[in-house]
């Protein structure tokens, strides 16, 4: 369509007629992208039909993709031409894109995952796809009132047209409810709608497909029981919400009709769309399931097999073991999904009773073995009238994997030890991946184009090659040069915030965040804490003139998880006092950043001088936003937990500020019982001042703003050991002072980070997963 700059400013000038308003101009870019790309989704589909390749679908609840347009633009090629050309037309393509909803399809690290593994499968020219929901509203709006966490409805899709394709042709129906003898009937049907959409391999011409699911009512007769006003409304409900529940399991009904959907919808399109006989399904097809939420594709797949294709069990389940792997993404207890046998049972009686009978052969095998009780407990599927989805997701699959070395350590030595025992063979690590296309080429262009100016760009297709960014280290232009991208970085942030934030941003100061969902185990409490000890000590101690730094918050609380939300209440609270006054503002400095988000965290992580990334040992399966704010040339402050072990393996313990208990320490910990809080509290006259500051309200405004922060730190015990690491914290916080006097020396550990973080591309964990797991083949689509 177009190829140069001269052309695209013809064509785009042609569509956008006499309407020049910024609304018209991005409707029609978007418009003239989606042309642009179909024919080279049409023609991946093709090719991969033709030539009967295997092909990967990545099943997840949650695909937090994120704004698509310049992302697509980079994709195609075309990012320069357009935004010069705009520029020329009079448009800005910033304005253009601050146009677009963002798609919050997920809650955070889990669908934030799923979303780059879409985009490294694209650039590797991979076969992969993705199967999801297209929820109607994506993750709640936060808004921050009297310093509270509110939640508001975000409906995306009400916004604007987005990228997607309906394709009414693949519609299929899953059945719930139902009796199940003497044959499956009053069955109440969902029809599944697909919407594609497509996922732009880089520079390349592969485009793959996105493939989101909405439920509607069915056209085949509802049982008689059923009302029909009812039922419309139970529908509608199934892609309506995302639940913004990260890390914490409900049991609702709802989710699990979610999950079956979704699963099932998937699961008959594949095997319906099989170019050969459904006995070769493992050489023709690999399904990966993104947590236990896909689970029940398990027994789904197998009531496929035996009730439409009418196989026998064993070559049905030969078949399905051979066909699906699983992630894990948590250790959490509160994480571990379990259903209720009743619930399933009413919901999905025939996938209930596949699960009962995979349950009791397994059971069986186990006989033969010497167990014992507790053992034998921990591997079954189903147990106490709970369904286990994890025991079921590690027994139906091939493989099973955890996201970083530390949580594939646990998982088999603690977690899962007695499944591991079982079936050693199956279990392996695939350290995550960031796409380094939308975090450092996308959010960083000043900082691609230093790095492809000192190194050339091979490293924009082989991310691995930033290694050679190690001959900068002491490189004193280079360093000045990186200096200058980071300051641009900055005020580019400070320009997006200080529109909603009232107290200016200090340019100059140390830029501290922290970004994440907000979690008991994430520790912004003990962030937050720490900076109440700094404002004391600066009031207290006339010698105490830290050199300035600037806090950054970001991060959404589930909305039932009132410990979080008094957190986030906590941290505005103590940043109105700190930011207003005047003597302890000009060295600390707190931002609270409202609804966190995809678009917003492109902004945060290059601004960053310091990633916090200060969970509990043990307890953050692998962390995503520690390798985006490395690739961005931050550095880690940060516990030995999930990934930040891995980093610090690459970069060096000098080049990262690593403090706190070991996970073996918090575990033997917490086998033992034998940790004190008040104790440790006891000991230091500074954490006693603080907690009787905290505990009588005065921190909070108010005494019932901290209620469920003090039952956790008080009678709970500090189950995240706030308190156990709060020393470590701070001694750390101070080496990053003096280690930021030496500039020289900063500079030189923030190449570092960047030289060391290609490997950390989801194209290396993507490239592992297929030459471990899926076994594709690279397709190239010329034509
Ligand atoms: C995250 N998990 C892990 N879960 O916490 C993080 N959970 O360590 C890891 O890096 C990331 O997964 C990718 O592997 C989540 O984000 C959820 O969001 C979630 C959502 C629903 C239910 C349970």
């Amino acid at each position: 369509m177009f190829y140069s700059k001269e052309e695209f400013k013809e064509e785009f000038t042609k569509r956008l007629g006499q309407d020049k308003v910024p609304q018209t101009a991005y409707a029609v870019l978007g418009a003239m992208m989606k042309e642009l790309l179909e024919e080279d989704w049409v023609k991946t589909n093709q090719l991969y039909t033709e030539s009967k390749v295997k092909q990967l679908y990545y099943i997840s609840i949650e695909f937090l993709i994120g704004r698509m347009l310049v992302q697509n633009l980079h994709s195609l090629g075309i990012f320069t031409i357009v935004q010069e050309g705009l520029q020329e037309l009079g448009f800005n393509l910033e304005e253009l894109e601050e146009m677009e909803p963002e798609p919050g399809l997920g809650n955070g690290g889990l669908g934030r995952l799923a979303a780059c593994f879409m985009d490294s499968l694209a650039a590797l020219q991979l076969p992969g796809h993705g199967c999801g929901i297209r929820y109607k509203g994506g993750l709640f709006t936060q808004q921050i009132e009297n310093g509270f966490q509110t939640e508001y409805p975000t409906d995306w899709l009400r916004e604007i047209e987005g990228w997607e394709k309906r394709r009414d042709d693949l519609a299929v129906e899953i059945p719930f409810y139902g009796r199940l003898h003497p044959r499956h009937t009053d069955i109440e049907w969902v029809k599944a709608v697909p919407y594609d959409m497509p996922i732009v391999g880089a520079s390349g011409r592969t485009v793959n497909t996105l493939r989101l699911w909405q439920a509607e009512v069915s056209e085949r007769p509802l049982p008689a029981y059923k009302d029909f006003n009812e039922y419309t409304l139970e529908t509608a409900a199934i892609s309506d919400r995302l639940y913004p529940d990260d890390s914490l399991v409900t049991g609702k009904i709802l989710r699990l009709k979610q999950q079956y959907f979704m699963c099932s919808a998937s699961l008959q399109t594949i095997i319906k769309t099989l170019p050969g006989p459904v006995h070769e399904l493992p050489h023709q097809v690999a399904i990966q399931i993104n947590d236990t939420h896909p689970a029940i594709a398990i027994p789904e797949l197998m009531r496929i097999l035996l009730d439409e294709e009418g196989l026998e069990w064993e070559e049905a389940w030969n078949i399905t073991t051979h066909t699906i792997s699983y992630t894990n993404h948590t250790i959490l207890g509160e994480a571990m999904e379990k259903w209720d046998s009743h619930l399933l049972a009413s919901l999905v009686p025939r996938v209930y009773e596949i699960i009962h009978e995979i349950d009791r052969r397994f059971k069986e095998q186990l006989q033969e073995q010497v167990l014992k009780e507790q053992e034998f407990k921990k591997l079954s599927i189903i147990d106490d009238g709970l369904v286990k989805m994890a025991v079921l997701a590690v027994v139906g699959s091939y493989k099973v994997n955890g996201v970083a070395e530390l949580h594939t350590d646990i998982l088999k030595n603690r977690e899962m030890k007695e499944l591991y025992r079982q079936f050693p063979g199956k279990f392996h690590n695939k350290t995550n991946g960031i796409t380094h296309r939308r975090w450092l080429i996308k959010a960083n262009p000043e900082l691609t184009q230093l790095i492809t100016q000192s190194i050339g760009d091979d490293w924009l297709k082989k991310p691995i090659l930033l290694n050679d960014l190690n001959k900068f280290i002491i490189d004193a232009s280079f360093q000045e040069a990186l200096k200058e991208v980071k300051r641009a970085k900055k005020n580019q942030l400070i320009a997006h915030v200080e529109k909603s934030w009232d107290s200016p941003i200090d340019p100059l100061s140390i830029f501290d965040i922290h970004i994440k969902r907000f979690h008991g185990y994430k520790r912004q409490l003990m962030n937050i804490l720490h900076i109440q000890s700094l404002y004391d000590r600066i009031k207290e101690d006339s010698t105490y003139r830290p050199y300035p730094r600037t806090f950054f918050f970001g991060g959404k609380a589930a909305p039932g998880y009132e410990f979080a939300k008094q957190v986030i209440k906590l941290i505005n609270v103590i940043a109105a006092k700190v930011n207003q006054d005047p003597l302890v503002r000009s060295h600390i400095h707190i931002v609270f950043i409202e609804n966190y988000n995809v678009s917003h965290g492109e902004r945060m992580f290059p601004a960053a001088d310091i990633s916090e990334q200060i969970s509990t040992a043990s307890k953050e399966a692998s962390g995503t936003g520690n390798m985006k704010f490395m690739m961005n040339g931050a550095i880690t402050l940060g516990t030995l937990d999930g990934a930040n072990v891995e980093i610090v393996e690459r970069v060096g313990k000098e080049n990262a500020f690593i403090f706190g208990l070991h996970s073996q320490q918090i575990m033997l910990l917490e086998k033992h019982k034998n940790y004190r809080a008040q104790e440790v509290i006891e000991q230091s006259p500074e954490l006693k001042s603080l907690m009787a500051r905290l505990l009588s309200g005065e921190l909070s405004d108010g005494t019932e703003n901290i209620s469920f922060i003090r039952n956790q730190l008080v009678d709970l015990n500090d189950p995240y050991f706030v308190l156990k690491d709060f020393h470590s914290y701070a001694a750390m916080h101070e080496k990053v002072l003096a280690s930021y006097e030496d500039q020289g020396n900063w500079q030189g550990m923030s190449v570092r980070n960047i030289a060391e973080s290609g490997i950390f591309s989801s194209d290396r964990t993507i490239q592992q997963y297929s030459d471990d797991v899926w076994d594709l083949k690279k397709i190239l689509n010329v034509y």
